[in-house]
């Protein structure tokens, strides 16, 4: 056993909304890694001789890393650690062996959607015993640990065989390599109806799947081809490389354009096309001819659950982050069940699933997932997807028309403007904050605003709040700009403008988005100054 001095503190900034991401070359530093795990367990009582999981979405890094975590563990006190094999856990998968075996908690590697390489990001982040992301109690600890942290303790062993299922020893300490994808798909085939699903594919339906070279290929690969008998070829990309294949692992319109050009290809297109991220916790939608927006998938998902096994009881409440559209509200209101507002990132949804407040939750940023895990789970909502398809036998595209149709559209878009220097970033969002309580009233163009703040989030169940979690400013007839920094990057802030129109009369359903929401981004500039603040011209990626 080995106590080592920690000569370089991890710590130069908080964990943002999913944990530490940095580029490769930071985590690679003398004691780095070593650090920001010891200030993990640190901040964590009671775990010896309980269990830990540990997996990553494979990306470059990943075993180096999980070598580290497992000898760790083992000074550390921990009784078993469970790992996947070759390191690879998707973080749903990872979510669903915490609470399966009843693990005192998790480590999971991964910088999801952001692109893998020895120049490129890799993330760590904890989950708790319920199989969600640590709570702001616990981010807020390890990262006040890490500003003390002066030494971490690590097992003197050799590297342990990740390639081999079965148990081994370590510095007495048990480390059992478990098939990474056999509980998880276990836990579908009782959600989902598999044999309408394999009926469905049996009639010719024709879907692609993009794993994005990322983690969840054999994922994919074995429900969708294997269990519910889509043909060969069905899932793409489908082999986890450690640099994605030098790509961005992001299932947005403008990584995935080429799943995305092939749906829109006319006749021949395919009747469904998917896609998931780096470590598997989002979700891309697309039917033939037809995007279908994540906040208009979380909506329509909640509105025809009931036809999925798992949940054919109903569901008590629906959340999505505040940025998120409100369709899903509507549908909450035609049910009369709860619907909840909360912050960006998954770590909000917990207490409300835990509490069964709610079954179904959502993120505008792809991310859909339900009570079954306590991560948004991006496989979970393509199979959703595909029990409702099966179960109506009608297209994407009706399902989606005679959903606006009852509820009315939500014309939705997000604008990043990634890379942009900090402190402007900063400047901007501080300005707006400054002149929050003068905007209502304020004319811009055709638009008034109505109300204008700075979004705080009070738990409903453990009363904690958090404040500063995105400027909202809501114009007279329910139109909505938000203007948030992202807790994810790793150079420089990314500047996130959400905007969303609602719009009740299908004879205007069919515009296309940008032009429906053109008054809304032209006000969004008048507002916040956006080019002159940011120096940039354009967005850098629109959604
Ligand atoms: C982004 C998304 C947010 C999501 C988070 C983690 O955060 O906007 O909705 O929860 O990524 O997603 P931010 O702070 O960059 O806007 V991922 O797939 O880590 O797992
Ligand atoms: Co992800």
């Amino acid at each position: 056993m080995k106590n080592s001095v920690a000569t370089k503190p991890y710590a130069d900034q908080k964990p943002g909304t999913s944990g530490l991401r940095k580029k490769v070359p930071v985590f690679q530093q003398e004691n780095y890694a070593e650090n920001f795990i010891q200030s993990i367990f640190d901040s964590l009582e009671g775990f010896a001789g309980k269990t830990l999981v540990i997996g990553g979405d494979g990306r470059y890094f990943n075993r180096e890393v999980i070598q580290i975590a497992i000898r760790m563990a083992a000074a550390n006190g921990f009784g078993k650690v469970m790992v996947g094999q070759g390191g690879i856990l998707s973080t749903p998968a990872a979510s669903n062996i915490i609470r399966k075996y009843k693990a005192f908690g998790g480590i999971i590697l991964s910088a999801s959607h952001n692109p893998g390489g020895p120049n490129e990001d890799f993330g760590i982040k904890y989950n708790a015993s319920n199989g969600g992301p640590a709570s702001e109690r616990i981010t807020d600890a390890i990262y006040e640990r890490s500003k003390a942290i002066d030494s971490y303790k690590i097992a003197e062993a050799d590297e342990v065989n990740l390639d081999d299922i079965g148990e081994t020893e370590l510095a007495g300490m048990t480390v059992e390599v478990i098939d990474p994808v056999a509980d998880y798909a276990e836990l579908m085939e009782q959600l989902f109806d598999f044999a309408a699903i394999r009926g469905m594919f049996g009639l010719g339906f024709r879907m692609v799947f993009d794993a994005m070279s990322a983690v969840t290929g054999p994922y994919a690969t074995e429900i969708l081809e294997n269990r519910l008998g889509a043909p060969k070829g069905t899932v793409r990309n489908g082999k986890p490389l450690p640099d994605f294949g030098g790509h961005h692992p992001d299932p947005n319109l403008v990584h995935a354009k080429e799943l995305y050009d092939l749906m829109m290809s006319g006749d021949d297109a395919p009747d469904f096309g998917a896609a998931s991220d780096g470590d598997g916790d989002r979700n891309l939608i697309i039917g033939k001819g037809i995007f279908v927006t994540p906040s208009d998938s979380l909506a329509l998902l909640a509105a025809n659950i009931t036809l999925a096994p798992g949940y054919a009881g109903g569901i008590t409440g629906i959340a999505r982050s505040m940025p998120t559209s409100a369709a899903a509200d509507r549908v909450a209101e035609k049910l009369g069940i709860g619907m909840y507002e909360t912050p960006t990132g998954w770590k909000f949804f917990g207490n409300l699933l835990d509490a069964d407040k709610v079954t179904i939750c959502g993120e505008e940023s792809a991310g859909t997932g339900s009570n079954h895990v306590r991560e948004k789970d991006g496989l979970w909502a393509v199979l959703l997807w595909l029990n409702i398809l099966a179960g109506r036998g009608e297209s994407v595209e009706d399902i989606v028309r005679k959903h606006w149709a009852t509820y009315g559209r939500n014309y939705y878009s997000r604008h990043d403007y990634e890379g942009v220097e900090t402190d402007r970033a900063n400047g901007l969002m501080g300005s707006l904050r400054e002149r929050l309580a003068t905007l209502p009233g304020t004319r811009v163009g055709d638009l008034v605003v109505a109300e204008a703040d700075d979004f705080a989030y009070h738990d409903p169940v453990d009363e904690s709040v958090s404040k500063n979690q995105g400027i909202r400013i809501l114009f007279e007839g329910g139109s909505r700009v938000v203007f948030r920094l992202s807790g994810t990057g790793t150079s420089g802030a990314t500047l996130r403008v959400y905007i969303e129109r609602y719009e009740p009369d299908p004879d205007r359903h069919d515009i296309e988005t940008q032009t429906a929401l053109a008054d809304l981004i032209a006000a969004a500039e008048t507002l916040a100054d956006i080019k002159s603040r940011t120096g940039f011209d354009a967005p850098t990626v629109i959604t």
